[in-house]
C-alpha cells in the first residue's frame, strides 16, 4: 500500500511539507522494521516452542532480566530520538512566531461553516466584538461598522492565501471545537471558543484545495468544509484589494478558474 503511492498523502504544498514528510517516512520506516522483528520473533517462539507430543510438562521461565532491561533501553532510546526529532520540524512551525512580512487572515469557525476575515486594502482589521456578532444580518464575525478601519474588511467563506509568502492564521470559534484541516498543509489546528490561536505557513503551489473541519462538531458537522485558494501574488493583491461584494463574485469566478487536484 505504502510502496504503491496509490493510499498516500496528497503532495504537499507547502515550504515545510518536504520536512514533514521526511519525518513521517523515518518514522514509519523505523516501526515498520520493528514490528516485524517483533512479528517474526513471535512466530519463531511459538514454532520453537510448540508442543512436541512427548507429554513434556510446562516449566515456568521468569525470563531474563538483562534481556529486558536491553530491549527496554533501545525501545526508549529510538521512540525518544523520534520523537525528538519530529518535535524539531513541530516547533520551527508551531513555536515560532510568524515571520515578518506575513499576510495575516483572521478564522471564525462557527456550527457549521466557515468565515475569514480580511483587513482589505488599509491592512487594519476592523474592530470586532463578540456582542455584534449577528447572523441574521451576515455579520458573523462581530464587525463594529462604526469603526473606519472596518470599511474596507471583507469576510467570505473560502480562503485565499497568497502563493510563497507566509500566512498567518488567527484562529477562534464562535461556539465549539472545531479543527482546521487542508491536507496539502499538513497540518491540523484546533479553534477553541476563547482561544487566538495562531498557526503561519508558507504555500508554494497554486491552485485549489478542499479544507475540512476535522473535529466532530455536531450534526452536521460533515458539512462543514470550504475551499482554499492558493493564488499568485498578483492576482491575490487585485482580490484581497476588493470590497466586499466584488470580492466574493471574484473568488467565486477564481475558484471555477482551479480544479481541485486528482486524489
Ligand atoms: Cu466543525
Amino acid at each position: 500500500m505504502f510502496v504503491s503511492g496509490k493510499w498516500w498523502f496528497p503532495p504537499a504544498i507547502t515550504a515545510h511539507g518536504p520536512a514533514y514528510d521526511r519525518q513521517f517516512l523515518i518514522t514509519i520506516i523505523v516501526v515498520g522494521i520493528s514490528f516485524v522483528a517483533a512479528q517474526v520473533g513471535l512466530g519463531w517462539a511459538v514454532w520453537k516452542f510448540r508442543a512436541t507430543g512427548d507429554a513434556e510438562r510446562a516449566t515456568y521461565s521468569h525470563g531474563n532480566n538483562r534481556l529486558e532491561v536491553v530491549w527496554t533501553v533501545v525501545t526508549a532510546i529510538i521512540f525518544i530520538s523520534l520523537a525528538v526529532m519530529g518535535q524539531r520540524v513541530w516547533a520551527s512551525l508551531n513555536l515560532t512566531k510568524a515571520p515578518a512580512g506575513s499576510y495575516t487572515i483572521e478564522v471564525v469557525a462557527q456550527q457549521f461553516s466557515w468565515n475569514f476575515h480580511y483587513s482589505g486594502k488599509d491592512g487594519a482589521f476592523g474592530r470586532t466584538d463578540p456582542n455584534l456578532i449577528d447572523d441574521s444580518s451576515l455579520n458573523y464575525v462581530g464587525i463594529d461598522d462604526t469603526d473606519p478601519n472596518s470599511k474596507d474588511d471583507s469576510v467570505v467563506s473560502t480562503l485565499a492565501v497568497p502563493a510563497n509568502r507566509p500566512v498567518e492564521l488567527i484562529l477562534r470559534s464562535k461556539d465549539v471545537t472545531h479543527s482546521f484541516f487542508v491536507p496539502q498543509l499538513r497540518f491540523k489546528q484546533d479553534l477553541v471558543p476563547g482561544m487566538n490561536i495562531r498557526v503561519h505557513f508558507t504555500a508554494i503551489t497554486p491552485g485549489k484545495y478542499e479544507l475540512a473541519c476535522a473535529e466532530l462538531c455536531g450534526m452536521n458537522h460533515f458539512k462543514m468544509k470550504a475551499y482554499m485558494l492558493v493564488l499568485p501574488q498578483n492576482e491575490f493583491d487585485e482580490l484581497v484589494a476588493l470590497p466586499q461584494e466584488k470580492f466574493q463574485a471574484r473568488k467565486d469566478e477564481l475558484l471555477n478558474k482551479y480544479q481541485l487536484p486528482n486524489y
